[in-house]
Formats: structure tokens, C-alpha cells, sequence
């Protein structure tokens, strides 16, 4: 492995429960319920296909301009509640792995679907940790399109096979394996089959290596 690159909700930080609320909210504004469930449905997804689900939740068909004003309203609470993001809510482990793999002369990667990763970064302190980060502002399609992972693989030039993805979610294990990367699933077995490896966490990832040390 030469470049690892990482998803960032879901692997490095649970913003997953911030998404579901702002989402939430947004449903009930419009007079129906959004469950934890139906929030699964969302992970990995782009902002724009999750507004779409959730319409279709909610059983609610809007013209285009509306649909551009929920998008915006759902974002500006998301952007409110991730405000006080801090350290403390890294994933463990996470920024423990990311350290110990550039020291090993790893290079590391964001690929996120996420126009508010740079913010997410900063707020986490750990945005001098990465080589390059590619996220749904440099984007034009979205996973399972192997796009985000390519441009990260393509602007330190590296080959893919080269390089592994760190995923929490299935669109995501689908466009690395479309990108002809590797992909370690992060999280449940019974939802990422489809990895070539699983682990709960980066912190187990960490405690396998320092093991081999
Ligand atoms: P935003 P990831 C994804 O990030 C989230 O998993 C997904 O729930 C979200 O809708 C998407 O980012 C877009 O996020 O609205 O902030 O642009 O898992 O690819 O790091
Ligand atoms: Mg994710």
C-alpha cells in the first residue's frame, strides 16, 4: 500500500448522527417522521440523492427550486451542529492510524462525498494529515463512481492497485473496487460483504499493527 486514502463520516468521525438530525428536522417541517433507519439509506449518499430518498420517505413530490431550498436548509442546520465539533469526537483510533501509517511512508488521502470536509478538518485539528483531500466540492459524480478515489490516486501519482480505501459505507466499498483499489470495510460485517476486509474500526486496525510491531 502506497496511498491510503479515507472516507471521512462514518470512518474518521460520526457526523452520521448530525446528517440524521438536521434530516429529521427537515422531514418534520414537513410533516413527516424520518427514522434512524431510514438514515442508513443516506450514508456515503450525496447531498442532492438524499434529499431525494428522503422525498420519497415522506411521499413528496416538489419542484426543483424547493428541492434546492430543502438542500440548503438541511445544510445550514448540519453546518450549525457541526460547529462545535471538537477532537473528542474523532472515531478512536482514527487519528492514531492515520499518524502511524505516515510514518511507516504511507502517504494518506480524504475521499469524501462531503462539501463540508475542509470545515469537518479543521474543527477535528487534523486536516495537516493528509496529502491531498478530495471531496464533493472537486466532484462531479458521486459513489459507487470510482471519481473522488481516482483524483486522490491521479494527483499524487499513484496507481491504484497501489492503494487501499477505508469505508464505512456500501456505495463507497463499490467505487473503490470500480477505482481497481483495495477496500477495508469499517463497520458490520452484514452490511459490507462486499470488502476484501472488514474491521469495527480504525481502532482495531491500529492495535493489529502496533501487535506486528
Ligand atoms: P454534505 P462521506 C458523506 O460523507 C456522508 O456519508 C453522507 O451522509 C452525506 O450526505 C454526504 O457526505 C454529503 O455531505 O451534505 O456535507 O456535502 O461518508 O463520503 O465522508
Ligand atoms: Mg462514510
Amino acid at each position: 500500500m502506497k496511498l491510503a486514502i479515507f472516507d471521512l463520516d462514518g470512518v474518521l468521525v460520526d457526523t452520521a448522527k448530525y446528517h440524521y438530525l438536521a434530516w429529521k428536522r427537515l422531514a418534520n417541517e414537513y410533516g413527516f417522521d424520518f427514522t434512524e433507519a431510514d438514515n442508513e439509506r443516506l450514508k456515503g449518499v450525496s447531498r442532492m440523492r438524499s434529499l431525494e430518498i428522503l422525498l420519497e420517505i415522506g411521499g413528496l413530490n416538489v419542484d426543483e427550486a424547493t428541492q434546492e431550498a430543502m438542500a440548503a436548509q438541511k445544510n445550514a442546520w448540519y453546518v450549525e451542529y457541526i460547529s462545535r465539533l471538537d477532537e473528542s469526537e474523532l472515531l478512536p483510533g482514527a487519528a492514531d492510524y492515520v499518524r502511524h501509517l505516515r510514518s511507516r511512508g504511507v502517504m494518506t488521502a480524504i475521499g469524501s462525498a462531503s462539501k463540508n470536509t475542509a470545515m469537518i478538518l479543521e474543527r477535528l485539528g487534523i486536516a495537516g494529515l493528509f496529502d491531498v483531500v478530495i471531496d464533493g466540492t472537486r466532484t462531479r459524480k458521486a459513489k459507487p463512481d470510482p471519481e473522488v478515489f481516482a483524483l486522490a490516486a491521479q494527483s499524487l501519482g499513484i496507481d491504484p492497485q497501489d492503494c487501499v480505501v477505508f469505508e464505512d459505507a456500501v456505495a463507497g466499498i463499490q467505487a473503490a473496487h470500480r477505482g481497481g483499489m483495495g477496500v477495508v470495510g469499517i463497520g458490520k460485517p452484514d452490511k459490507l460483504g462486499e470488502a476484501d476486509a472488514i474491521v469495527p474500526g480504525l481502532a482495531q486496525l491500529m492495535a493489529l499493527s502496533a501487535a506486528q510491531v
